[in-house]
């Protein structure tokens, strides 16, 4: 029996599922999954929550039982045709009796992909693209990961109204309140990496760590990455304290020597290092998503590679008038070339605002 006139609802359900794997799944996509008894009543849900834990189709199957025979599957990513660290989802739906498979994405992980047809050889019928955008955007962190081979990037800033990160003489604690910090530190936990230039580093000596107060504070902890073209960083600094992991990344022909930290050696780019090198050798130590913090020097270099996904911008009602901006040179010489966002939420956080934008066409920029 088909219900596609519900299909819309019951792949946004699929999708919230999808999101409680929000910062937990990495190097896995977040996956939601619904199945319909073949009365179409709901009989089962289940979502990805860890890489080597079971698939969301296998939880929600699970739920459903005997149910799921004659029914219908909601799956905001395509099911797997493979046996990786679990066996293929595409068996675990034939096997279920499934007679009905909606899918919002196809799966880009060439080592995966295949289910749809699979299932399509078996008989069942086969909807996809059904709330591809919702679903592509709960799963953007991976998709960029497995289309493009390089961690996604969300650059955090916080500011005043005037768009400030530091006065004058360079003082810049505290601009945003305790509630907007604790914020900042749930991202940062959610993330694969923490990334900040080497002048952040000799300016602030930060952490980089993840100190949230919530439960993911249990979770291992990003990996701290230094863009440090010329190995700047003081042997004592605190990032490279036994709290977390840190790399630090540092051009080919850098000198080292005084420095016992593990080192990333990248091409230069500019007076810079090559990015895009940087993020494809995070994404093959399974960095999905990365936390790019401090500063504006570092992230202009991002902005103006085209690599900067996703921004996060902490504003208090607050004005400096001079002062560091909170973003140095982006590669915008004329208006023409500026670069133009689209808000996606704006929430306040204690007597601060959130304001979540991406770039108006990403990633096809880069392409
Ligand atoms: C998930 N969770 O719910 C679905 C996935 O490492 P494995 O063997 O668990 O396989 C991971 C791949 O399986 C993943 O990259 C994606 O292509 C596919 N589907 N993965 O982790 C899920 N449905
Ligand atoms: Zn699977």
């Amino acid at each position: 029996m088909e219900f596609p006139e519900q299909d819309a609802a019951h792949m946004a359900r699929a999708v919230a599922l999808a999101a409680r794997g929000h910062g937990t799944t990495s190097p896995n996509p977040v996956v939601g999954c619904v199945v319909l008894d073949a009365a179409g009543a709901v009989a089962g849900e289940g979502f990805h929550l860890y890489a080597g834990g079971p698939h969301a189709e296998v939880g929600a199957l699970a739920q459903a039982g005997e149910r799921a025979r004659g029914g219908t599957a909601y799956v905001t990513l395509e099911p797997c045709d493979h046996t990786g660290r679990t066996g293929p989802c595409s068996r675990a739906l034939l096997d279920a009796g499934i007679a009905r498979v909606v899918v919002a994405v196809a799966d880009p992980n060439p080592k995966a992909a295949g289910g749809a047809a699979r299932l399509r050889a078996a008989g069942v019928e086969v909807t996809m693209g059904v709330l591809a955008a919702e679903a592509g955007r709960v799963n953007e962190e991976w998709l960029t990961y497995a289309r493009l081979g390089r961690s996604h990037v969300t650059w955090k800033f916080a500011a005043t109204l005037d768009g400030r990160s530091a006065a004058e003489d360079g003082t810049s604690q505290w601009i945003t309140s305790p509630e907007a910090r604790a914020d900042v530190h749930r991202l940062r936990a959610a993330a694969d990496a923490i990334v900040a230039g080497v002048g952040t580093v000799l300016a602030d000596d930060p952490r980089l760590t993840a100190r949230p107060d919530g439960p993911s504070a249990a979770r291992r902890p990003p990996l701290r990455v230094v863009v440090d073209t010329e190995a700047r960083t003081p042997p004592d600094a605190r990032v490279l304290d036994d709290q977390a992991p840190t790399l630090l990344a540092v051009a080919d022909d850098a000198d080292t020597g005084r420095l016992k930290a593990d080192v990333l050696r990248l091409p230069r780019h500019g007076s810079g290092l090559d990015l895009r090198a940087l993020l494809a050798e995070l994404a093959a130590r399974d960095v999905v998503g990365v936390f790019l913090e401090g500063g504006p020097t570092l992230a202009g270099s991002f902005l103006r590679e085209g690599l900067a996904d996703r921004v996060v911008a902490y504003v208090a009602p607050a004005l400096l008038g001079s002062g560091r901006a909170a973003l140095g040179p982006a590669g915008v010489g004329t208006i023409d070339a500026i670069h133009r966002l689209t808000f996606d939420e704006i929430s306040p956080i204690g007597p601060d605002v959130r304001l979540i934008a991406r770039p108006a066409a990403q990633p096809s920029r880069e392409q």
